[in-house]
């Protein structure tokens, strides 16, 4: 039988690597959580998160002017960073965001010129069609179609294609669908440049539709002239993914 002396020391010492391994995990939670609550001034926060971003995306856009403090103070929910790769990461050096298919000028970006581009802000609820949401969100980002007009529309275009720089995740919007005018191409998020695990440089915000259609990573556009399935579509959920209802809405 373990002395008491013996048994202390069995205690103290488990006790000690509980904590060195419980401890930066729980770190690490604090943290994330604390980053997704987003709000207050935009600064401080993103710059110490993006020292250890796995992106490197330099300079960080600036939000317009006017748009702090946030309505509402910035995101209320926390969002789940989905992915179905590993997260992709990129950098300032080689990030290209293309505008090809069906279109009569073909467009390709790099990151300073894509942060050239007229923004705009818009303050909206994000839904997951698992059954999270967040609310009130602040995105800030360039409208899909200021880049379809500025690339010229052909007349066969009939769909949208999305692609995410992982190299998987796909999806699509039909033409009128992508004309609406709180679709854009995010690049900050509550007043931050969106993180590599939401997304980040840029990513795809449709409001009106379920989070699965907000493409992550998006690096390009392609316009074209048949019907595609998207990742999760494929696995069976909607083309149209109306939060609303609207057309049949719900998954399944
Ligand atoms: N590239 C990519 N984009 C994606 C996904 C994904 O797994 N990969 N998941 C989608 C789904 S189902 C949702 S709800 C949102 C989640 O956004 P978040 O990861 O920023 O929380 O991203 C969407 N865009
Ligand atoms: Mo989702």
């Amino acid at each position: 039988r373990p002395s008491f002396a013996r048994r202390r020391f069995i205690r103290v010492t488990a006790g000690s690597i509980l904590a060195l391994i419980a401890g930066p995990l729980l770190y690490k939670w604090l943290t994330g959580v604390i980053d997704v609550g987003a709000g207050g001034k935009g600064g401080e926060g993103a710059r110490s998160k993006f020292k250890t971003d796995g992106n490197h995306m330099l300079p960080h856009p600036e939000p317009l002017k006017g748009t702090f403090p946030l309505e509402k103070g910035g995101g209320e929910g926390v969002f789940r960073p989905y992915t179905v790769t590993e997260y992709p990461a990129f950098s300032s050096d080689s990030w290209k965001f293309e505008v090809s298919g069906l279109v009569k000028k073909p467009m390709t970006f790099d990151w300073k010129g894509f942060l050239k581009l007229p923004r705009k802000v818009e303050v909206r609820d994000f839904h997951c069609v698992t059954g999270w949401s967040v609310y009130h969100v602040t995105w800030e980002g360039v409208l899909l179609a200021d880049l379809l007009k500025k690339a010229g529309v052909q007349s066969q275009a009939k769909y949208v294609k999305f692609y995410s720089g992982d190299g998987v995740y796909t999806d699509s919007l039909t033409m009128k669908q992508a004309h609406m005018d709180d679709v854009i191409v995010a690049v900050l998020r509550d007043g931050k440049p969106i993180p590599q695990d939401y997304g980040g440089p840029a990513r795809l915000v449709v409001p009106k539709m379920y989070g699965y259609k907000s493409v992550k990573w998006l690096n390009g556009i392609e316009l074209i002239d048949h019907p595609i399935t998207g990742f999760w579509e494929k696995r069976g959920y909607k083309k149209n993914a109306w939060v609303d209802g609207k057309n049949g809405g719900f998954m399944f």
